[in-house]
């Protein structure tokens, strides 16, 4: 019997949303900082076993409206409740305000089978976590309570198993071997789209969208090519700048994190390309992380 299927982990930023998918992955696939908002896109990791497939995406934080990507966020937030076969609502120690009621109502309303998991237990005392698993098992009966912590991998297992028993019975969605090279693209479309994001005003990183078509790893340097689509010939020629120094600019410093994240010497080569339809073409759009 194979099993498999989709979990979705929601919860407010910076609760260790993205620390929780690495630690099932065994590798960094997302972004993870300190800021609030790093994560944007719904990104997918696969993890394989003999028997199961487990397709986990992190989504964006539940975060009040700040800025104009927020409503295509809260997109993502939402369908996690439309595509998932479990759903990990994480919390970290200490918190109890509920940012968002309403989103608060459709979990404890939610007919997929929720894990309820208590981050960051690495930091509390036995007398607050006490305190906090009653708090949150009230607030949220319909789940499963797991205190963990994701950072040093307390419950991890436990939770991953208890996961894989969720699922169902279901061939694969993915071929069981196509891990390999795409968390690292992954990774670098974030810190290219990251730089974007603080460099041009804000119509512009809404238009656009990252593609890396090339990573290769040799033992000293690796080379990368990505391509950054945009939807118009003159938000093309605002990314390259004057005499490239825009486009320069998001090169070099997305350079220097690449460097500092991988260990190694990168050599990053940036194009920008018009395509008028990558946000309606639906292939793309799955392409890039969409789900709609
Ligand atoms: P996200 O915004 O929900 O994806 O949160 P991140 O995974 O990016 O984590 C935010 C911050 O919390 C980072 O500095 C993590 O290192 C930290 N963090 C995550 N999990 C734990 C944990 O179990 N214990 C502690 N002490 N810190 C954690
Ligand atoms: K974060
Ligand atoms: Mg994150």
């Amino acid at each position: 019997m194979h099993k498999a299927g989709f979990v979705n982990i929601i919860g407010n930023p910076n609760v260790g949303k993205s620390t929780l998918m690495n630690a099932f992955m065994g590798e960094k696939l997302s972004i993870i900082t300190s800021k609030a908002q790093t994560t944007r896109h719904r990104i997918l990791g696969i993890v394989n076993g003999d028997d199961f497939q487990v397709v986990l995406s992190d989504t964006p934080g539940i975060i009040k409206p700040a800025y104009e990507l927020q409503e295509s966020m809260m997109y993502f937030v939402k369908s996690a409740f439309e595509d998932a076969d479990v759903l990990i609502y994480m919390i970290e120690i200490g918190e109890k305000s509920l940012k968002d009621e309403a989103f608060f109502e459709r979990i404890t309303k939610s007919k997929i089978p929720v894990l309820l998991l208590l981050n960051k237990i690495d930091t509390a005392n036995q007398e607050l976590l006490e305190e906090q698993a009653e708090f949150w098992q009230n607030k949220v009966p319909n789940a499963e309570f797991y205190p963990i912590s994701a950072l040093n991998g307390f419950n991890i297992k436990n939770v991953f198993e208890r996961i894989v028993e969720l699922l169902p019975e279901s061939p694969p969605f993915y071929p069981k071997d196509q891990l390999t090279d795409k968390p690292e693209r992954f990774f670098v479309n974030e810190a290219i789209r990251e730089k974007i994001l603080l460099y041009y005003k804000k119509e512009i990183p809404y238009a656009v969208e990252v593609d890396t078509e090339e990573f290769f790893e040799e033992e000293n340097i690796i080379r990368i090519r990505s391509v950054i689509m945009v939807e118009r010939e003159t938000q093309k020629g605002i990314i390259i700048g004057h005499k490239g120094s825009a486009l320069k600019r998001v090169g070099v410093e997305a350079r220097k994190d690449l460097e500092k994240f991988f260990g190694k010497q990168v050599h990053l080569e940036l194009y920008v390309k018009v395509n008028k339809n990558w946000r309606s073409n639906q292939n793309q759009l799955k392409r890039f992380g969409y789900n709609q």
